[in-house]
């Protein structure tokens, strides 16, 4: 067991290079055994063993600076690191990130969850240590798929142009979730498998790094015959072009390979971008097999009864429904085609679905462009993945007033993947925006009748949902635009809650009940339009009107409501409580775990309102007489 011998980089640099293959294997073992009781993010983790080893055992980790794009592939990573025993408490409420965390170790530089960011903070940290005449390395680990991003050509554009000390290793598996697309992947395929390319390549590197001093004109004659043939014969022509020295492809889990290869381009100045390839679930077989299931799987239900299917599938079979009597319809993914339901889209209607790639600024430009080719098109994006099309939303769809949908999906806390990835700003970031509508169903047949209702009108639209099982709760009224549902009156005091919050607010609600307090409930349905007819009658019969949602409460939906209230002079006839999620990022733990965390479950509604309540005049109700009709 080498395993356990190693604490921290430093011990790797004792080991043989027997004994670092032996470690591979033992560090596989421990990610299989931990993964398969927390679940996340095996079969990336898995590919990345040899690479994490190899770079911590070539670099002075934590002098140098090791990056990580997505960060979702940090699980050797974190073992090497000091984190071998806290590993078992992978995702797990005050336990270790599923990604890398500067709070949790100095070796982690950056919270990473989003792609594609990596090599801009490369870039820039490097142009510190230039400015602080700081020698060290900076090397960022990036996978096919996240290279794809916008951002990341940003990032490769700026630092071959001002020649950033930076090595970039392509971390090449041909997945990206699903398999990667586009043509850069096309390209890189290429790259793969022409090898006569890169042999004679590599006989030119060999070649011109051992020309003896003297020989400096040979040298530099022989690069020009390089830059000659270079068009003709070097794989990484894109690269060397946007001005980096491309090295590969090589094997990225042959660690006789690696670890020389890195340690004899890591010294070279400027730009440098090595070439691996690797297998997504390397030495776990059905990973190996299914990449795609693997990529992050969560902990075996197989002793569960599966009650619902989850939102993302209704989402998608209703959308391939609509899609049937519409031909107009057209679905869009960045990279999630499995995540939003729409591989099923894409089964039916392949030719009316798009992957972009992690590219979501992308999806909504393009989708602007179909909306205006007369297409209606639906964009269906994580909520915190949509944070990077903000501006798109704003000048590409809703100020040229083109009728894209949105189909928001994780919309709120989304559980172990923790605060790069829950959905919580969407409310906040698209409700000031003019023109657009946003809702949110409070169960699985609202979803459906929303995105039918979405196509009815010629708009931008948001519809934003959670993650996880769906549910019917009864009770349906038809929908009408801006307009919300009353699921039960009562003279006490009102809730006015918001999409996945309603059930819970209607739980706590039987609870009041019993307690005998009788409870207005609205399911809001739309956070833009409000219903401010409703808004402005409720403040005639309650003193105590409460809102809960599932997202940020700066910005969200109970200040949108506060705003109108404060706007028409209402706002101090009553006492408005928001319930939501306070001004911090919320960690990483089981979604329930989370949601208690917020007093976001039935319980924790009930008992802020019995706290509340224990101020009497909050109870009272104004008029005697109930007067609430349309
Ligand atoms: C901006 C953004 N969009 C989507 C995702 C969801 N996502 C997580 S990992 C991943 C695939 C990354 O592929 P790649 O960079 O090739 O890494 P691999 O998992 O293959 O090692 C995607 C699309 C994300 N993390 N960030």
């Amino acid at each position: 067991m080498f395993l356990e011998k190693v604490n921290s980089p430093q011990d790797l640099k004792t080991l043989s290079l027997k004994e670092l293959e032996v470690l591979a294997e033992e560090i596989r073992q421990l990610i299989i055994k931990v993964v398969s009781q927390k679940g996340g993010h095996l079969a990336s983790s898995l590919g990345a063993v040899e690479l994490c080893i190899a770079l911590h055992y070539c670099l002075d980790t934590p002098r140098d600076s090791l990056i990580f794009d997505v960060g979702h592939q940090c699980y050797a990573h974190k073992i090497i690191t000091g984190r071998r025993d806290s590993f078992f408490r992978l995702r797990e409420y005050k336990g270790i990130s599923g990604f890398p965390n500067p709070q949790e170790s100095c070796y982690d530089l950056f919270i990473s969850g989003h792609a594609s960011t990596a090599v801009s903070w490369a870039v820039g940290l490097a142009e510190a240590k230039k400015l602080r005449e700081d020698k060290s390395e900076t090397v960022v680990v990036i996978g096919d798929g996240s290279l794809t991003g916008g951002m990341c050509f940003e990032a490769l554009n700026l630092c071959g142009h001002i020649k950033s000390n930076v090595l970039v290793i392509l971390n090449h598996n041909q997945m990206s979730i699903s398999p990667s697309v586009g043509a850069l992947t096309n390209y890189l395929t290429k790259i793969i498998s022409l090898p006569i390319y890169n042999k004679i390549k590599n006989e030119l590197e060999r070649l011109l790094k051992h020309l003896p001093k003297f020989a400096k004109t040979m040298a530099v004659k022989a690069k020009k015959f390089e830059e000659a043939i270079k068009g003709l014969i070097v794989p990484g022509i894109f690269f060397e072009e946007l001005g980096f020295r491309y090295f590969g492809p090589i094997d990225g889990h042959n660690l006789e390979v690696l670890i020389p290869t890195i340690k004899n381009i890591l010294h070279l100045e400027g730009p440098r971008i090595l070439h691996v390839l690797t297998k997504k679930g390397k030495g776990y077989p059905h990973a190996e097999e299914n990449p795609e299931k693997f990529h992050s799987p969560s902990v075996s239900k197989s002793s569960k009864v599966k009650k619902g299917e989850d939102f993302s599938r209704v989402f998608s079979k209703k959308l391939i429904s609509l899609a049937q009597k519409d031909e107009r319809i057209v679905a869009i993914t960045a990279a999630m085609p499995e995540g939003t339901g729409l591989a099923l889209f894409k089964e039916v209607y392949p030719d009316r679905f798009f992957d972009v790639g992690i590219a979501e600024a992308n999806a909504v430009g393009f989708a602007a462009g179909l909306a205006k080719g007369g297409r209606r098109p639906v964009v269906a994006i994580y909520s915190t993945f949509l944070q990077r099309a903000f501006d798109q939303i704003i000048h590409d769809v809703a100020l040229q007033k083109l009728p894209v949908i949105f189909a928001i999906d994780r919309a709120g806390l989304v559980g172990e993947d923790g605060p790069t990835h829950h959905g919580i700003f969407d409310i906040s970031y698209l409700r000031m925006i003019p023109d657009i509508v946003c809702m949110a169903p409070k169960d699985r047949e609202e979803l459906e009748e929303m995105l039918e209702f979405s196509l009815s009108l010629d708009k931008p639209v948001s519809l934003r949902y959670p993650k996880g099982e769906s549910y019917v709760l009864g009770k349906r009224e038809k929908i009408v635009l801006g307009k919300a549902e009353i699921l039960r009156e009562g003279k006490d005091l009102c809730i006015v809650a918001l999409g996945s919050m309603v059930r819970e607010a209607y739980l706590a609600v039987s609870k009041l009940e019993r307690e005998g307090i009788d409870v207005f409930l609205v399911n809001a349905r739309f956070i833009k339009p409000l219903d401010k007819e409703l808004l402005k009658f409720l403040t005639s019969q309650f003193n105590l009107i409460v809102t809960v949602e599932e997202g940020i409460l700066e910005g969200g939906f109970g200040s949108a409501i506060m705003e109108f209230y404060e706007k028409d002079g209402l706002l101090d006839k009553i006492k408005l409580i928001r319930m939501g999620v306070r001004d911090e990022f919320p960690t990483f733990g089981k979604r329930k775990q989370l949601l208690e965390i917020y007093s976001l479950t039935s319980q924790g509604i009930y008992s802020q309102i019995i706290t509340l309540l224990k101020n009497k005049q909050f109870l009272r109700h104004k008029n005697k007489q109930f007067l609430w009709q349309r």
